[in-house]
């Protein structure tokens, strides 16, 4: 159990004004910012980062999507960090996601859910190793 997880604000969420109540949430729950930077993503890096879900029926709608403009970045810290991240976030789909989860308040649809949560430790450090040097990991 590693306590890192890695994070992306989604351009919907950027593009709808939420960058600042959900940087705020996930401070005000007790995750430390090991990194953060604001980018955009090209569709080629879009599909790297997503390679795993290729065969996915989603997957040119998912890289259109995260290409389609601003996002977050940020590693994060906090005990048990995947499933903590994960929990706070809720279900991919916002009408599934629990009452008060960042994707409930606001996420748009399954496709465009606000936030990205890793999946597991592994992916944790793929992922933020993804956007972030060492030397931008504090
Ligand atoms: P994420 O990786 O973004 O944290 O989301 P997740 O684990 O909850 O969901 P995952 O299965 O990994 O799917 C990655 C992202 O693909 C989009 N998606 N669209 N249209 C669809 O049916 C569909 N399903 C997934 C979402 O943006 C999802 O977060
Ligand atoms: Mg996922």
């Amino acid at each position: 159990m590693s306590n890192r997880t890695f994070t992306m604000i989604k351009p919907d969420a950027m593009k709808n004004g939420h960058a600042g109540a959900i940087l705020d949430r996930i401070i005000k729950e007790g995750f430390r910012v090991v990194s953060l930077k604001m980018t955009k993503l090209s569709k080629e890096k879009a599909g790297e980062f997503y390679a795993v879900h290729k065969e996915r029926p989603f997957y040119g709608e998912l890289v259109d999507f995260m290409s389609s403009g601003l996002i977050i970045a940020a590693i994060l810290e906090k005990p048990d960090a995947v499933s903590a991240f994960r929990t706070l976030i809720g279900a991919t789909n916002p009408a599934q996601a629990e009452a008060g989860t960042i994707r409930k308040l606001f996420a748009t649809s399954i496709g465009e859910n606000a936030v990205h949560g890793s999946d597991s430790d592994e992916n944790a450090l793929i992922e933020g190793n993804f956007f972030f040097s060492a030397l931008e990991q504090f």
